[in-house]
């Protein structure tokens, strides 16, 4: 009977394979497996370089725990053990161009358990102050909004912190979907290829997020975004957000389908497009006396009252033009109107402050999503906001403030 030499370190290098696939259980084996091997090859060749003793020795290709804990971006040597522990918490390369095709042909069904739930749980282990950083990063983001608090600390858990470079290109409209992305810090480019043409059609300062359309229908990238300056995200793989956001939106779709029905500014919707509101839609609740919106602030979302009331305030002006403190109140919504559209459509700040009249709740959607969903809607916004000029001009005498531009406005891309 012949025999089958195997190889020294083998075992080793398997065995260590195995171990950190079950401490860290990463969606994709495959790309686990890279990013891990690359690690070893890496540190053997800084050993070699460094003159140390290197591959025949088993104990250099096993992998030591800290050392594969997570792929990092830099490939630097450990140099003392305080830079070791820090290199435990560094971020991995964004997993570009990995998703292959089958896998984004898999069928969009939320309901369907049986996949996601066999889907282990992802743990990126951060430090206090990443921990910190990420969750200021994420308190606002909308898609996390109606999330339960325990699938909360689930997403927060699984995301990895990337860092960018100016120009680099986060996401290739075209690309098949692997991660959903939140802003830590940076300004972000978005592009849309029209009739061949890239065109900058909006961007992301320092907060927000983006990537969740792929990820959510099972299609290619809609969009480029492309950072303009140093700057950090914080991604989640495909795998948990499929388990968590996408399982969430079937619920909030079945608790918001009957009231978005009944919003009269949505009739101008396919209920397919009504659908998409709810998916991207956040809630917030507001106490009596809340200010919601500020006027004269920079404005990045726009709002439905689901329950309870706001009332509209506007600053008065003196005689010469001047603004003076005191607040008028102009009008109030209740369940099913909407406000602060009007800052989105004039690419203006607010023209006036929103405050909440008793225990308010309100679906948020984001200038991005407004932008790509409201559309048919704008009409309407428009036909509404010629009436709070003319109001204007009855109670100050001037509609300066409100002069709104013919479509919706341009980004400032440089
Ligand atoms: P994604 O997974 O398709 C690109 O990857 C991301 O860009 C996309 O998810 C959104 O999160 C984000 N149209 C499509 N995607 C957009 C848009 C957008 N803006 C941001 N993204 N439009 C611009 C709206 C200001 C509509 C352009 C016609
Ligand atoms: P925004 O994004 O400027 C404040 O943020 C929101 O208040 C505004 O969008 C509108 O949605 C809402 N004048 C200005 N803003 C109004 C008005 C209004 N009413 C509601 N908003 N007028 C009242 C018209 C009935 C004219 C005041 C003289």
């Amino acid at each position: 009977m012949s025999t089958v030499e195997i190889p020294a370190g083998l075992k080793e290098l398997l065995q260590g394979y195995t171990l950190e696939v079950l401490r860290r259980r990463p969606p994709n084996l495959v790309e686990f497996a890279v990013q891990h091997f690359t690690r070893i090859l890496e540190n053997q060749k800084n050993e070699q370089r460094a003159g140390k003793q290197s591959s025949s020795d088993t104990s250099s290709s096993k992998p030591a725990e800290k050392e594969v804990a997570i792929e990092t971006v830099a490939n630097k040597s450990n140099e003392n053990d305080d830079e070791e522990e820090e290199e435990q918490f560094k971020s991995p390369q964004v997993p570009k161009h990995v998703c292959s095709a089958s896998v984004c042909a898999e069928a969009y069904d939320p309901d369907d358990d049986a996949d996601d739930d066999a889907q282990p749980q992802v743990v990126h282990p951060k430090t206090q102050e990443q921990r910190q950083r990420l969750q200021d990063a994420c308190k606002d983001i909308l898609l996390f909004k109606t999330l339960e608090k325990e699938q909360f600390s689930e997403v927060l858990d699984a995301m990895f912190e990337v860092l960018v470079k100016p120009q680099d290109h986060i996401i290739d409209q075209g690309d098949d979907g692997d991660n959903f992305y939140v802003i830590d810090k940076g300004v972000y480019d978005i592009f849309v290829a029209k009739d061949g043409v890239s065109v900058c059609v909006g961007k992301y300062n320092n907060k927000g997020s983006f990537g969740e359309l792929a990820l959510m229908y099972n299609t290619l990238r809609a969009a480029t975004i492309v950072a303009t300056e140093e700057g950090t995200l914080w991604g989640l793989d495909r795998a948990t957000f499929h388990r968590l956001i996408v399982k969430n939106n079937a619920k909030k779709r079945r608790m918001y389908e009957a009231f978005i029905e009944c919003v009269p500014l949505l009739n101008c919707l396919e209920l397919s497009e009504r659908m998409k509101i709810v998916d991207v839609l956040g809630v917030r609740a507001f106490k009596d006396g809340d200010r919601i919106i500020a006027q004269g602030d920079k404005a990045d979302c726009f709002y439905i009252v689901e329950s309870g009331e706001v009332k509209i305030l506007i600053k008065s002006k003196t005689k010469a033009g001047r603004q003076d403190n005191a607040e008028v109140e102009v009008a109030r919504c209740s369940r099913g109107q909407y406000f602060g559209e009007l800052a989105l459509v004039t690419n203006k700040p607010r023209a006036a402050s929103v405050y909440a009249v008793g225990e308010t709740k309100c679906l948020v959607i984001d200038i991005q999503a407004f932008e790509r969903l409201l559309g048919p809607c704008m009409d309407i916004m428009k036909r509404n906001i010629s009436q709070y000029e003319d109001q204007l001009v009855a109670l100050f005498g001037c509609s300066d403030d409100l002069k709104h531009q013919d479509s919706v406005s341009e980004p400032a891309c440089e």
